[in-house]
């Protein structure tokens, strides 16, 4: 590798000795909350962020003071899967060693915040206690792989769920950096016979992300992630998948070279093709995906730079698999289906809206202790949604009543808490954690949502259910390229306004307003949706008919998305 022209983060990983870096001194060093800023980057392939408290930084600051910085810790959830009795491990921890609260994330884990150095042992422990752990949560790795949610069609279902764990295990690091450091597990002589079978010794160029999806729900947004399947179900049964490579949000305000892109159909594979053909999407970015900067890592930069002919007779190549023509599917909407399900086999799950996926007691909405009632009451499963929302699984006819009871009594039905534009509502944690935050997102958005219903209420539209999602920054954490209403963080209290989007999660939105503060979102939305309440044709998505009426300009790729 020619460490001249690569960035800083591969130099650390290249002389990590496969993860290790100095993680062991940095966390026994009594003088400071942090570890050393090399570690900060190897901390993340092993599930843990080094922040501070960012509404205390300046006040530090000038107390002359260390930073306030504490962990967030990341466990890893192939599909979301939760037994009850992991549940409730992770509320002990939550209460325990982080800051009380469970964070659900937009990719089927969970988060802790606030861990402070001197626990995070303890707290890694306890997760692995529970049969969880935080490998590869972060870092330039394969992360979470995502699979449906709800098991609608139980059988095809918990097929997918079975491939999901599969992939995630098969791209899982061979280092034994995180059972050495965290686990005290026996080191090995030399860490040179360490061999990094898909990977290498620096591993991926940037994160990488997959997932799996069952139409016609899009729940897992295929079209965000790096690699998608997409289940094709012929006669009850799974025929194979359709591939997807490049998607990815992330870009930088202004900067037209970085841009959100929807990922590309590359072809279908058979159900036993699955592993060879993710491992040759994921080595051919390891060999061609820029070393030289981060913001042009991602895989869909290489797909872009090189087109997807070339990748996929790349893919071809390394795998041995001749992929064939894509069949035929449609996506209907990518939020989640909420209340109660029955699936084909008789069995009951309920979505539970989750604002933001912070489960925490507040007043009267005892979400963490309802959860835990319930976790502790119910011998079935919790599937964490890519929505940010929990799926109490598994319920038996006979104890269905129990749990609606569970909810009542705790105030967190989802009648209660959502109207229709709420429950498509989804935001990233930006502030007080995020270190990359430029606007508040997880803390403001359920103050602009009560806004934006008033208004809908008054167009006529309290019951249409719109897809709205707020960041902090334009890194794109909660997906907003692709909902209805994009709102991303620009500076304190300003965001840009992105609309158009299509419904299935499947067009970007258009930049429609830049830098705009609270009374000019509203006023531009309020005149929006009276348009949409007069003027849409029957069943028409706001998405759709703003890009119909010539409200939006129709995205049709990604790098367009910078114009006006
Ligand atoms: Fe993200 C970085 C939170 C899903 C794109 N993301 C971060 C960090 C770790 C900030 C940092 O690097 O210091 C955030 C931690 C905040 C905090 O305090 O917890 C963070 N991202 C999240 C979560 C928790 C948002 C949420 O509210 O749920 C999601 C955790 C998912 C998980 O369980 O693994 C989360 N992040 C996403 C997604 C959505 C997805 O993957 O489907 C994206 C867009 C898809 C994509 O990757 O393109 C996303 N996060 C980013 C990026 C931009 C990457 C890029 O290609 O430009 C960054 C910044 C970076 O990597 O440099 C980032
Ligand atoms: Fe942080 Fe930005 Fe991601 Fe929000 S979108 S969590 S502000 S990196």
């Amino acid at each position: 590798m020619d460490k001249t022209t690569v960035t800083d983060v591969e130099v650390i990983k290249s002389g990590s000795g496969h993860l290790r870096g100095t993680l062991g001194e940095s966390l026994v060093d009594p003088l400071s909350g942090a570890i050393a800023e090399s570690d900060t980057q190897l901390s993340k392939f092993h599930g843990i962020y080094q922040q501070d408290d960012r509404d205390i930084r300046s006040e530090r600051k000038r107390q002359k003071l260390e930073s306030a910085y504490s962990f967030m810790i990341r466990a890893r959830i192939p599909g979301g899967l939760v037994t009850t009795a992991q549940w409730l491990a992770m509320d002990s921890i939550a209460t325990e060693f982080a800051n009380g609260s469970i964070r659900l994330t937009t990719r089927q884990a969970i988060q802790f915040h606030g861990v402070i150095k001197r626990q995070l042992k303890e707290t890694i422990a306890a997760i692995n206690r529970s049969m969880l752990d935080t490998i590869a949560a972060c870092g330039d790795v394969n992360r979470n792989v995502m699979a449906p949610p709800l098991p609608a069609l139980s059988s095809v279902h918990g097929t997918v769920q079975e491939h999901a764990a599969a992939l995630s295990a098969h791209l899982m690091p061979a280092s034994r950096a995180y059972h050495e450091i965290w686990l005290d597990g026996m080191k090995l002589a030399a860490t040179d016979s360490e061999v990094e079978p898909v990977y290498g010794s620096t591993y991926l160029p940037r994160k990488f992300k997959a997932t799996f999806a069952v139409p016609p729900q899009n729940d897992v947004d295929i079209y965000s992630q790096d690699l998608g399947f997409i289940a094709i179900v012929e006669n009850g049964a799974i025929a194979g998948f359709n591939v997807t490579v490049g998607g990815g949000m992330g870009m930088t305000h202004g900067d037209a070279a970085t841009y959100p892109r929807l990922a590309d159909v590359l072809g279908f594979c058979e159900p036993g093709q699955v592993l060879a053909v993710a491992e040759a999407v994921v080595t051919t970015q390891r060999d061609f995906g820029d070393r030289s900067n981060r913001r042009h890592a991602r895989l869909k930069y290489t797909i872009e730079d090189r087109g997807l002919p070339w990748f996929r007779s790349e893919v071809e190549r390394r795998s041995g698999v001749v992929l064939q023509e894509a069949r035929e599917f449609r996506f209907v909407g990518n939020g989640d289906v909420y209340g109660w399900q029955r699936d084909d086999a008789g069995t009951w799950h309920y979505t539970l809206f989750v604002q933001n996926g912070r489960v925490a007691d507040v007043g009267e909405r005892r979400l963490l202790s309802g959860m835990r009632a319930i976790a502790a009451a119910h011998d079935g499963e919790f599937r964490l949604t890519p929505n940010q929302n929990l799926i109490i699984s598994g319920v038996a006819e006979s104890d269905k009543q129990a749990v609606d009871g569970l909810l009542r009594e705790y105030r967190i039905e989802n009648e209660l808490q959502a109207t229709p534009l709420r429950r498509n509502s989804m935001a990233c944690v930006a502030f007080p954690t995020c270190g990359l935050a430029m606007a508040e997102s997880e803390r403001y958005l359920p103050t602009l949502i009560d806004k934006l219903e008033a208004g809908m209420r008054d167009a006529g539209l309290a019951d249409d259910a719109i897809t709205v999602r707020m960041t902090g920054c334009a890194n794109g954490c909660a997906r907003p390229y692709i909902a209805e209403i994009g709102l991303v963080g620009k500076g304190p209290g300003h965001y840009s306004l992105f609309l158009g989007a299509g419904f299935a999660g499947d067009r970007l939105g258009a930049l429609y307003l830049d830098n705009a503060d609270e009374s000019e979102i509203l006023a531009a939305l309020q005149s929006l949706f009276e348009g949409y309440a007069k003027g849409r044709s029957n069943g028409e998505h706001f998405g759709d008919y703003l890009v119909r009426s010539g409200a939006v300009r129709r995205i049709r790729v990604g790098k367009d998305i910078h114009e006006r």
